[in-house]
């Protein structure tokens, strides 16, 4: 196992082509979160797609096992970003994983994961993102991805969706898309007031925890995906934009 020489933690994340952006992923973004906000000091790999499984598999990171048969949602790749190297060359992929062990290995400041919100809020964004994916996906395509990877990414989306991608935005997307989306809505806002302990903007109040992140990191992504797609998750939600706001000081380091 190779060990990092400048004791730093080494962070895989994805390019995007906008020039102006470094991080743009939700999920890559809540772990950036943590890292920003512990004060950890990092330095980022950006990987392809393509070169995703190559380089994860390398470090000795096993794969995620497949989706069960049936389950909602695109289909779960082997290896996916983000994925940690730690100093003493220990890796660790995904978000939910990797908090935790941040959180272990660098305890003060604490995101208070024991609130167990990071969870319930999942189940919440997955209700309300089953709809918006057939809005989220095109633009994906058409503002994001490295040119080169488009093909290879679309090949999957299209297999786990079982249609092309401009069918799915023909046939799923725009309005249709925000109508089914409405419930999902109402469970976020109704999410966002439930937990106050104060009149702070955070989902607890006044105190930061990893649900915040776990918000912020979806608007932070949506307004470099899109902007008109930021304003109006936040039209929908207004609560969104008060925890995004409440969290720029984290999302400031994207490289
Ligand atoms: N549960 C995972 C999901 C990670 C995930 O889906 N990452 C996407 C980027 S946002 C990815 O790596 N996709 C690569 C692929 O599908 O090939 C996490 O939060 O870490």
């Amino acid at each position: 196992m190779s060990t990092s020489q400048d004791g730093k933690v080494t962070l895989y994340d994805l390019p995007t082509k906008k020039p102006e952006y470094g991080c743009w992923s939700p999920n890559v973004w809540k772990t950036r979160m943590v890292l920003n906000y512990k004060k950890i000091p990092y330095t980022t790999t950006f990987i392809t797609h393509d070169e995703i499984s190559p380089t994860l598999s390398a470090l000795g990171i096993p794969a995620n096992p497949p989706k069960p048969a049936g389950a909602p949602g695109p289909p779960v790749s082997p290896y996916t970003v983000p994925a940690i190297q730690l100093p003493d060359g220990t890796a660790v992929m995904d978000s939910a994983a990797i908090v935790v062990k941040l959180e272990e290995l660098y305890p003060e400041p604490g995101l208070r994961l024991e609130n167990n919100l990071h969870n319930e809020i999942n189940k919440v964004l997955g209700q309300l993102m089953m709809p918006i994916m057939a809005v989220c996906y095109p633009l994906i395509q058409r503002n994001m991805l490295v040119p080169e990877t488009v093909p290879g990414w679309t090949v999957k989306k299209e297999a786990g969706f079982g249609m092309s991608i401009e069918e799915l935005e023909r046939t799923k997307g725009g309005e249709t898309a925000w109508s089914a989306a409405k419930p999902g809505f109402e469970s976020l806002n109704r999410f966002l007031e439930e937990h106050k302990e104060d009149e702070g903007p955070f989902v607890c109040g006044s105190r930061v925890s990893y649900v915040d992140f776990v918000v912020a990191s979806m608007a932070e992504s949506f307004k470099r995906i899109d902007v008109g797609l930021y304003e109006r998750f936040c039209e929908n939600a207004p609560g969104l934009r008060v925890v995004h706001e409440a969290c720029a000081e984290w999302l400031n380091e994207d490289t």
